[in-house]
């Protein structure tokens, strides 16, 4: 017979792996880099929640902004944010570096 705090790990257990299979699986990095994103278009799958890490590799802060996925994330130099999107509808999703809007632009594409 299980004691209350095993069987609570074990229902732990059983609820989080999913959840941690889930997030290995649709997890990607974006990276800025001399004031450009990178990759500039990153595919994703459609109809998943994903979870995007945000790496700013300048020494100026950056904020990550999307009208189309209605996100607004400060990212400080040096640094990584994590944010979550979707699931997303298949298409294409613009973002921009509020910051650096001239060279800091790049899309994800949902595809299903
Ligand atoms: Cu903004």
């Amino acid at each position: 017979m299980c004691t209350l705090l095993s069987r609570a790990v074990c229902v732990t257990a059983l609820l989080l792996a999913p959840v941690l299979a889930l997030a290995a699986d649709t997890e990607y990095t974006i990276v800025l880099e001399s004031h450009r994103f990178s990759p500039s278009e990153l595919l994703v799958p459609a109809g998943v929640k994903v979870r995007l890490v945000l790496e700013n590799r300048d020494q100026t802060p950056e904020e990550f902004e999307s009208y189309a996925l209605n996100r607004e994330k400060l990212i400080t130099p040096s640094a990584k944010v994590v944010i979550y999107v979707g699931p997303l509808a298949p298409g294409r999703y613009e973002y921009f570096g509020d910051f650096n809007p001239s060279t800091a632009r790049g899309w994800i594409v949902a595809k299903p």
